[in-house]
């Protein structure tokens, strides 16, 4: 089936969100952020420079608004925007709460599969219970995805990033019907990563293709400078960058050569001071690229202590 969903990263100052799912990245939590009509999440990231765009999703129909406690949803005819935010103390329980809730408001719905869902919550490094934070998250999320046998090649593209707010953010994209999950070749499967990095492997494929009326889409996930399974030149941003785009075009030719450009993309830095450096190599990269992607640019943390940079985005 051919969906009808766009995908925009849209100037702020014009932005004009009276439908759909906009992500204001750096913007504070405002105190009432539902309308009708509109789902709009804030992640609480700060954002490097001016944080000059929304992330903007849009389909066709008329929506209906839910609220329920934690969980917002958006539902469309043919997609299902969601959202969960809540402490992110006792992250481990509250990531399976957050996403048992998430899953079953969807297949409720009729919304049974996830085509992209992004995750974000305060101090990634911080210990829990013995365990460092972000992997607290991989085994809450890992019990809820069992509890409800979702199979591992049914993953969605996925962004998992620290911030400094102790919140725990989550927002996804559900649809009636599969998206395509991709695998890149340069890189081992996260569901199938060693168990050193975490006792329960990380759950999302690396990208996800949707065909939509307004062509293919590709979702990418976070992407980072691993080969194989291991974090690669752990001291050298200009490097990691090189490397997390070496992937992101692996992908993109294992996906179809044929398949769009990057229209947007958003890079998540650990230390704000390596924008230039990581801007020069991505214009060198994409100095062929007619028109390049745009670009959005925000501090995060990334789950290994060693990796500087992460790079997602849609290809439309
Ligand atoms: C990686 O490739 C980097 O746990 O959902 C990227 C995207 C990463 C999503 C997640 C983790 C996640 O393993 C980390």
């Amino acid at each position: 089936m051919t969906l009808n969903l766009r995908s925009r990263l849209l100037p702020e100052a014009a932005s004009d969100p009276d439908t759909g799912m906009h992500v204001h990245l750096g913007a504070p939590a405002s105190a009432d952020n539902t309308r009708d009509g509109l789902l709009e999440i804030h992640p609480g990231l700060e954002a490097v420079a001016p944080d000059a765009y929304v992330e903007s999703w849009t389909t066709r129909g008329s929506p209906r608004p839910e609220r329920r406690g934690p969980l917002r949803l958006l539902e469309y005819p043919e997609i299902l925007f969601a959202s969960w935010e809540g402490p992110d103390h006792g992250l481990r329980d509250q990531t399976e709460q957050a996403y048992r809730d998430l899953l079953s408001a969807c297949h409720a719905r009729g919304f049974e599969h996830l085509a992209r869902i992004w995750n974000f919550f305060g101090d990634i490094h911080g210990e829990e219970d013995g365990l460092e934070r972000y992997q607290a998250f991989c085994i809450g999320r890992a019990a809820a995805l069992e509890a409800l046998a979702i199979p591992q090649t049914g993953m969605p593209a996925a962004t998992a990033i620290g911030g400094t707010q102790p919140r725990l953010v989550i927002y996804l994209i559900a649809t009636r019907t599969p998206a395509t999950a991709l695998e890149n070749p340069r890189q081992v499967s996260a569901y199938r990563y060693p168990e050193r990095y975490s006792p329960k492997s990380p759950t999302f494929a690396r990208a996800t293709r949707l065909d939509t009326t307004g062509g293919p889409l590709i979702l990418l996930s976070g992407t980072a400078s691993i080969v194989g399974h291991e974090s690669r030149h752990p001291d050298d941003v200009a490097a990691q960058t090189r490397e997390t785009l070496a992937n992101l075009r692996a992908l993109h030719e294992t996906a179809g050569r044929h398949l769009p450009p990057p229209r947007w993309l958003r890079v998540y830095l650990r230390r704000p001071g390596d924008r230039a450096c990581v801007a020069a190599v991505l214009a060198e990269h994409f100095s062929n690229a007619w028109p390049p992607p745009v670009v959005q640019w925000a501090r995060g943390d990334i789950c290994r202590r060693e990796l500087l940079l992460e790079i997602e985005g849609v290809h439309a």
